[in-house]
């Protein structure tokens, strides 16, 4: 049976990129992601609003989206069996600190400050990621990963 391949987005944020970007790659690549696209991107300020729309409205929002768009960042989409899950779980709880008491392996335990300034953003579900990899990438690889559809047919 087809593992339940899936994709998500990871962001090295503008507090750890780039001085701990090599780092944070080699602790993905440790973990058994699939890198399937990478670059460094800028976020201008529209962009960051679309990118965190869900949170417009927020007391964070201005501070996240101006952050967001005061320096480069690097963009990875991740594949693995359960990437969304398994990328959360490997960047730890959204507040570093907290990530330093449940979590002290993680990457926001490891690499964050607090709780805004927290090293990397993943996808929280599925339909996220696809939303956010369009933001970030563009279409063409959002959507069902092609080595799920290759195994599909060829089995
Ligand atoms: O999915 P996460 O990044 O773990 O968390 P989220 O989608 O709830 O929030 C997006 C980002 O916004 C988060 O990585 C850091 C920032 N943020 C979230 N909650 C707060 C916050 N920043 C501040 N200053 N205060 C918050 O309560």
């Amino acid at each position: 049976p087809t593992p339940d391949l899936q994709r998500t987005l990871a962001l090295i944020k503008p507090d750890v990129y780039p001085a701990k970007k090599e780092e944070i790659v080699a602790r993905i690549k440790q973990a058994g992601f699939t890198i399937v696209k990478e670059s460094e991107v800028s976020f201008d300020k529209e962009k960051a609003a679309e990118f965190y729309k869900e949170h417009e409205g927020k007391g964070f929002y201005e501070e996240l989206t101006t952050w967001m768009s005061s320096a480069p960042i690097y963009a990875l989409v991740l594949e693995k069996p359960a990437a969304v899950k398994e990328w959360r779980n490997l960047a730890g709880p959204t507040n570093s600190n907290k990530a330093r008491e449940i979590a002290p392996h993680s990457i926001r335990a490891l690499f964050g400050t607090d709780g805004s300034l927290n090293a990397v953003h993943g996808s929280d579900s599925p339909a996220s990621a696809e939303r956010e990899i369009g933001v970030v990438f563009g279409g063409e690889v959002a959507g069902v990963p092609p080595s799920v559809l290759n195994k599909e047919t060829a089995n």
